[in-house]
């Protein structure tokens, strides 16, 4: 059901810390949102999720939880999930589960460097666009005993639709970038001249799968193409293709010539880990997952239980967590702030986590941004 706001009501996050780190850096973000100049008024609503919630009552995520982010939210933030290993029989992993509920499709990933620190050694600016809600993700695995012993098979779906959507969306991202370096000034990333936008996939051994992903966008850009009544939405955008293997190949040698990347499930969360760490490390990687009016902000990074409960995770992933979920939530002003007093706490260099080779506790990092904010 959509949710009515009275004009002038605080706008109300539903906050899902669940495991490890997430209950350290996902505080931190709320803390952020609630000082930032310019920023809209919050009220959070703290839901559970979770492997340790599942240990404790047998639900990752409870009913309720999902009730009050559709019925009484207007957004969300995730923090990170401890899902094991091998199987765990009734459990299923949290945010797989959250994000089809919520029908968000589009995990948006930007991995950007800060000017004036080592990420000017080896420049990146791009966004990952993954899809979020088929692949190999629909889980759907079976098992069998065979003379030979076992044999494990799994499905891997994708969809004409669900490939479309996200096409639009990797385009829609590329034309939002290009409109903002344009008011900001700043350089289009790498060489290229305008907006690009990378197809990813393997469509030459897997040809009816990501043969399947990779006609569905390619086809968004040229059914615009040849729209009638003038140029189309994305006649400044150009369009290329990577096979997944040498995209990581060229992320590592040359990432400055990618841009948008829009990619199956599986390759957009892997290639987007490893581009992480091109930026120093995975903490400081944001994501936001977006479906058409819903947004949930959570930090790319998994739960670390080999430093949680230490004030040593790094909060800067989370925090431009929740920066992304104000842009996309439409307070793009408030949400540069966040980047830029970020970026200047990196470009400083005195309250880095030791993902980053620093010494500052997470308290410490969270204080710096707080007061290069001005708050
Ligand atoms: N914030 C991202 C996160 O928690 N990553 C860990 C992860 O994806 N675990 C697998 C899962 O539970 O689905």
């Amino acid at each position: 059901a959509a949710i009515v706001r009275k004009a002038g009501s605080a706008i109300r996050l539903g906050m899902m810390p669940a495991d490890g780190i997430g209950r350290e850096v996902l505080p931190c973000a709320q803390r952020v949102l609630q000082n930032t100049p310019g920023a809209p008024k919050f009220e959070f609503l703290q839901l559970a999720a979770g492997f340790e919630h599942f240990q404790k009552t047998g639900s990752a995520l409870p009913d309720e939880t999902i009730r009050a982010l559709k019925e009484e939210c207007d957004g969300a933030m995730f923090g990170s999930v401890s899902s094991p290993s091998h199987k765990v029989e009734g459990y299923s992993s949290p945010i797989v589960r959250l994000r089809k509920e919520l029908d968000l499709y589009a995990n948006i990933r930007p991995v950007i460097g800060v000017r004036g620190t080592k990420d000017d050694e080896k420049w990146v600016d791009t966004v990952i666009v993954r899809e979020n809600t088929e692949c190999l993700y629909v889980k759907s695995e079976t098992s069998e005993s065979t003379p030979e012993g076992q044999v494990a098979r799994a499905i891997r779906q994708i969809s004409e639709k669900a490939s479309t959507r996200i096409g639009r969306k990797a385009f829609e991202v590329a034309l939002a970038r290009q409109s903002m370096r344009e008011k900001t000034g700043a350089t289009t990333s790498g060489n290229a001249a305008t907006a690009k936008v990378t197809v990813c996939h393997k469509s030459n051994v897997l040809s009816v799968t990501d043969g399947l992903f990779r006609t569905s966008v390619r086809a968004v850009y040229e059914k615009d193409a040849r729209s009638a009544g003038g140029p189309g939405r994305y006649a400044n955008v150009t369009m290329d293709e990577q096979l997944v293997d040498s995209m990581v190949y060229r992320l590592f040698r040359e990432p400055h010539v990618f841009d948008v990347v829009v990619a199956p499930n599986l390759y957009g969360d892997i290639i987007s880990d490893g581009a992480a760490a091109l930026v120093g490390s995975l903490g400081v990687v944001a994501s936001v997952n977006a479906g058409d009016t819903f947004f949930m902000g959570e930090p790319v990074h998994g739960s670390a239980p080999d430093i949680a409960g230490q004030n040593k995770a790094n909060p800067i992933a989370s925090i431009r967590s929740a920066a992304l979920l104000l842009e996309y939530m439409g307070y793009p002003e408030p949400a540069l702030k966040i980047y830029k007093a970020v970026d200047d706490v990196l470009r400083e260099g005195k309250y880095l986590t030791p993902d980053l080779h620093g010494s500052a506790t997470t308290t410490q990092c969270e204080e710096a941004i707080l007061k290069a904010l001005g708050a």
